[in-house]
């Protein structure tokens, strides 16, 4: 059977001949115009990057290579029959465009373990770093401390002809997704643990070890951290993360230096963050008013969070219009394994109340929850109630997404992306008699 590497290789000589016939065939073509409101309002809906691995549809949600969540619990093999799915077989999914057979996600699952030995000098920075350092600043500088072994950045100084690029970003981002959940376990451990470490165990896989290294080893916690890894991993190309690692990889900045970049984007309150967030307002609703509020009583704490001047965590989207598929498998999650945790039936509540105030301001584009609505509370029934370590399991996941799509961005050639931008005088003078 072929490895991962082999099935990968196999399909990008046709994908490039595909690339290079649209570009060929269709380059003049238009994918869609771009109006003032966009350039001032974050290039929002503009259609100007390629991106493979998922694509997301306003109402539907998100597809990773064509396939739904749901479809992608019943495909991928679990780690028991009828569990949830691996995420090592979505990183083969996300990288070949194939469902794989469960001695596929096997052979992946052994092929990141042996990968994973993190660096002495990774564990000393972490345990320099002062106590109260945001988890996420540990992440980001946990990456930039390997990069100093990237392989991608050691061939480029070689000389290695640009057809050959994909080749270390591969073995560069095997590496990387091999040591986060390690790099994960030791910033959780050492800011609430007292630093007492636990080391990998090497009958588990990928997702079940970044719990028990965490000191989560119950069935339903390992269940809740497959699926958590599964679905946060990719969003299409133009989230902050995403796309910020797709420019800075544009550069030919090696994967290390990419993915750092994606994660200081994921640690903002507007996307990843959200999350701390989400939990920390629930919080807040629960000392001011109780654990089990009335609804008119959360009303009331939502409009008081608008009229603060804040956003309501968890709701919303750039491009959803509709209920975050992320979301809803959460919550089907929560209705098999804690169906009467009260923490979930405020979440439950909010779903309720919250939708329709948004709605009522006029403005909010897309009053629904997010993924980020949902997970915390997941978390918190497990016992990872640290709200601030929240955004770093995010961006565990987010790693095989985005570097995914670097090999493939490498694979294809992609140029170092450069759009262009216009001052205000610049736009006047454009729009002068339309
Ligand atoms: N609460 C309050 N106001 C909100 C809101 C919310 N949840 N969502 C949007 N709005 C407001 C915007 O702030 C904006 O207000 P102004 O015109 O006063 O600036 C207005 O509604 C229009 O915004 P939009 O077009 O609906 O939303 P954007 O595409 O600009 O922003 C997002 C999308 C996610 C940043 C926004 O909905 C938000 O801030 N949500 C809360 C934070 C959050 O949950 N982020 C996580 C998203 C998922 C992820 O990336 O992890």
């Amino acid at each position: 059977a072929p490895s991962l590497k082999e099935a990968l290789a196999e399909k990008i000589l046709a994908e490039q001949e595909r690339v290079k016939a649209l570009k060929k065939e269709h380059g003049s073509k238009i994918l869609g115009q771009v109006t003032v409101e966009q350039a001032i309002g974050g290039m929002r809906g503009i259609p100007c990057m390629l991106w493979e691995t998922s694509l997301l549809d306003a109402d539907e949600g998100i597809r990773f290579r064509g396939y739904t969540i749901p479809e992608l619990q019943e495909k991928l093999p679990g780690a028991a029959p009828g569990g949830e799915p691996l995420p090592e077989g979505l990183l083969w999914l996300l990288l070949t465009g194939e469902v794989p057979t469960p001695a596929q996600v096997s052979s992946v699952t052994e092929e990141l373990r042996s990968r994973s030995a993190l660096p002495n000098h990774v564990k000393a920075l972490l345990g320099s770093l002062p106590a109260g350092t945001h988890p996420m600043t540990q992440l980001a500088q946990a990456v930039l401390g390997l990069q100093s072994g990237s392989k991608f950045a050691a061939a480029y100084d070689a000389g290695l002809h640009k057809s050959r690029y994909w080749e270390p970003v591969l073995e560069d981002s095997l590496d990387l997704i091999a040591k986060l959940p390690e790099i994960a376990a030791i910033i959780y451990r050492n800011a609430y643990a007292g630093g007492e470490l636990i080391a990998p165990d090497p009958a588990l896989d990928w997702a079940a070890n970044l719990s028990a290294m965490m000191g989560f080893r119950e069935h339903g916690a390992l269940e809740l951290m497959r699926l958590y890894q599964t679905i946060h991993t990719d969003h299409e190309g133009g989230n902050v993360s995403a796309h910020a690692t797709h420019l800075v990889g544009s550069a030919l900045s090696d994967p290390y230096l990419a993915f750092a970049a994606g994660m200081t984007g994921l640690a903002g309150p507007l996307h990843g963050l959200a999350n701390q967030e989400v939990l920390r307002w629930i919080q807040h609703v629960t000392r001011e008013i109780g654990e089990s509020p009335s609804k008119e009583q959360l009303r009331e704490f939502v409009w008081a969070t608008l009229k603060g001047g804040k956003v309501v965590p968890g709701f919303g989207h750039a491009v959803l219009r509709r209920t975050d598929p992320r979301y809803t498998c959460q919550r089907v999650f929560a209705q098999k394994h804690l169906p009467d945790y009260p923490m979930f039936k405020l979440v439950s509540d909010l779903y309720e109340v919250v939708p329709d105030i948004l709605t009522a301001t006029g403005k909010v584009k897309n009053p629904w929850p997010n993924v980020d609505a949902h997970s915390g509370v997941l978390l918190q029934y497990y016992g990872i109630t640290q709200e601030s370590f929240y955004t770093v399991l995010f961006g565990v996941s987010r790693a095989m997404g985005v570097l995914a799509q670097g090999v493939w961005s490498r694979a294809l050639g992609l140029p170092i992306e450069r759009p262009k931008s216009l001052t205000v005088d610049a736009m006047l003078d454009r729009v002068k008699g339309q």
